[in-house]
């Protein structure tokens, strides 16, 4: 990048758009899909009968949840419940439910990006369980996470669901449970959704609905690159193609050029040339198997405790410790 543009690039996201969309091939990181339309869509997803991910997940939390309790406060240990990414908490309420009606000593601190989220939950919180002990923290996960590091030595049980780990490659996965192991205590926990391998044609469907679904989710990014950088990406000219290897475990997702066009994008100054056919990479949703996170946990310092599963070990979540 030349050394004027890169100066004046401001933003986390024009520079990304502007490395991306510069590089051969190109790319864009699907943590741009997430704006208020992106969240709407996402909900969507999680609503579709060919998303099974959600539901999956669901059920575990339904079927196992006197068993997840006991682990997380073996024997009668108080903790903090501090999630990541908590969003609109739905899943987790099932936890929270039963954590509160059983007299756990526990308190929740969903984390999450958008204080939007947040209130929104915390309201829901307020009228469906209003003897739970919530505290709300906005921000990044690993500066929040710090913060309630120091706050003192309770026992902190560590939750990030809904496969969210699946959308990092390998190395970025390793990364972030390195960072996590790193603010975890002896006896602390991390719970974390993993999305098994399976048949790659359920996988397939699961991101290719025919409803268009997850077509405009991940349009959603040209769309946010038109009105936030002025860019002039024409949808119509653009389709959204999955792929899955069975061999590797990777669903990817790509914006696919159906005819050769050039986009001005005026903020960051960048004109982009597609030739037909060319492919923007926007999205990996990584599937897993035993051996795989065994090996993801070794690489981050992290021993698997046990693991829960679906009726046919769809999908897990795992409980590990440092
Ligand atoms: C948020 N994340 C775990 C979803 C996934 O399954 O990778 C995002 C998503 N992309 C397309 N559909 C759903």
């Amino acid at each position: 990048m030349q050394e004027t543009i890169a100066r004046a690039l401001k933003t986390q996201f024009e520079k990304e758009v502007y490395e991306g969309l510069a590089d051969y091939p190109k790319h864009l990181s699907s943590k741009y899909f997430y704006d208020e339309k992106g969240d709407k869509l996402f909900q969507q997803i999680m609503n579709m009968p060919e998303y099974y991910l959600t539901g999956k997940e669901f059920e575990i939390l339904s079927e196992h949840t006197a068993e997840i309790a006991e682990v997380f406060a073996r024997g009668d240990q108080a903790f903090k419940l501090i999630e990541l990414g908590a969003g609109d908490g739905k899943k987790t309420k099932i936890l929270l439910k039963y954590l509160s009606e059983h007299n756990f000593r526990f308190k929740y601190q969903p984390i999450d990006i958008s204080q939007n989220a947040l209130n929104g939950l915390e309201k829901s919180l307020r009228t469906e369980l209003p003897n739970l002990d919530v505290e709300i923290r906005q921000g990044t996960y690993f500066e929040t996470l710090e913060e309630i590091n120091t706050e003192n030595g309770t026992k902190k049980v560590i939750l990030f669901l809904g496969s969210n780990i699946g959308n990092l490659l390998h190395p970025q996965a390793v990364e972030f449970l390195k960072s996590v192991q790193h603010l975890m205590n002896k006896d602390d926990l991390l719970f974390v959704g993993f999305d098994m391998k399976k048949n790659p044609a359920v996988i397939l469907d699961a991101y290719n609905d025919p409803n268009g679904i997850t077509a405009a989710f991940n349009k959603n990014i040209l769309v946010r690159i038109n009105r936030e950088l002025e860019g002039n990406f024409n949808l119509k000219k653009f389709r959204h193609w999955e792929t899955y290897n069975p061999e590797t475990g990777t669903a990817s997702s790509f914006l696919v050029a159906t005819q050769p066009q050039t986009v001005d994008i005026k903020k960051i100054s960048l004109t982009v040339h597609f030739r037909a056919w060319e492919t923007i990479h926007t999205e990996i949703s990584q599937k897993y198997d035993a051996d795989t996170i065994t090996w993801l946990a070794d690489k981050s310092g992290l021993e698997v405790v046990t693991a829960f599963g679906d009726a046919n070990d769809d999908y897990k979540d795992y409980v590990f410790r440092r």
